[in-house]
């Protein structure tokens, strides 16, 4: 189809732009494009000794069906930073800023993204919006199962209409367990500005008018007690990125 040529082709595109076959320790993240992504990594890896580090369940059986070497984030040296760290996603804004979650691995997936030199999102047309929650309708949000009523309601007073506990009605009775054995919480939220809309005056950005800026809103719900982590990916990250960042900021000043 259309829809996968245009996720393999981002992945093969990713890879020869941000995968060297010297590095020693690369992030596999989940979904589905992240399959064409191993795949290429495949066919580009002559180093038997790289060690990739999966964001779940899906993503590790993804790596040991290619015959690469997973290695799992709690065993990585103090002092190893990933040399990137390739992941897909359910929306990415002008500031590449993105929605992650659709498929429920999001709190792994950031401490590898948080972990790696470069972050490599890799999306194909669909994903690309000026602003997020403008196709994707909500923020996906890792919740202790004893806490999943309290935040919901906590939800609602930052003015999410109808946040929903996910469910899994076809393979299993009951709400859908993650990794981590907690539950998700998917919050529909306006859509959210990015700094340079709140810059512009387009809202304040911090839900006191109603509108919510990318980082106030991924602040506040990270605040609520029971939330083990929020589908936002602000930005870049690592020190290489924020470098970009810094660099970027000069450049529009
Ligand atoms: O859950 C996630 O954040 C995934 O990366 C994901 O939603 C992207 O999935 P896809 O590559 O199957 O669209």
């Amino acid at each position: 189809s259309a829809v996968e040529a245009a996720k393999r082709a981002a992945a093969q595109q990713a890879v020869k732009d941000h995968f060297d076959p010297n590095s020693t320790h690369v992030g596999i993240g989940s979904g589905t494009t992240i399959v064409y992504v191993v795949e290429a990594i495949k066919e580009r890896s002559t180093n038997p000794n790289i060690l990739f580090v999966p964001t779940g369940y899906q993503s590790r059986q993804l790596v040991i069906n290619a015959g690469l070497q997973p290695i799992s984030f709690d065993t990585l040296p103090d002092n190893v930073m990933l040399d990137v760290a390739f992941d897909g996603a359910d929306e990415v804004d002008a500031e590449l800023n993105c929605i992650k979650g659709g498929g429920a691995c999001l709190f792994q997936e950031k401490l590898v993204a948080e972990r790696a030199k470069k972050f490599v999102c890799v999306a194909d047309y669909r994903k690309r919006q000026d602003r997020l929650l403008t196709v994707w309708p909500t923020i996906p949000i890792e919740v202790a199962p004893l806490s999943q009523r309290k935040v919901v309601a906590a939800l609602k007073l930052l003015g999410s209409t109808n946040p929903t506990l996910r469910t899994t009605l076809l393979e299993k009775s009951g709400p859908l367990k993650t990794d981590q054995d907690f539950f998700i919480v998917d919050a529909p939220f306006k859509t959210l500005l990015t700094t340079a809309d709140v810059k512009a005056g387009k809202g304040n950005g911090d839900g006191s008018d109603g509108t919510w800026e990318v980082n106030a809103i991924s602040k506040a719900i990270k605040g609520l007690t029971g939330v083990l982590e929020v589908g936002i990916f602000s930005g870049l990250s690592g020190p290489e990125a924020q470098a970009l960042r810094d660099e970027n900021k000069s450049s529009k000043a």
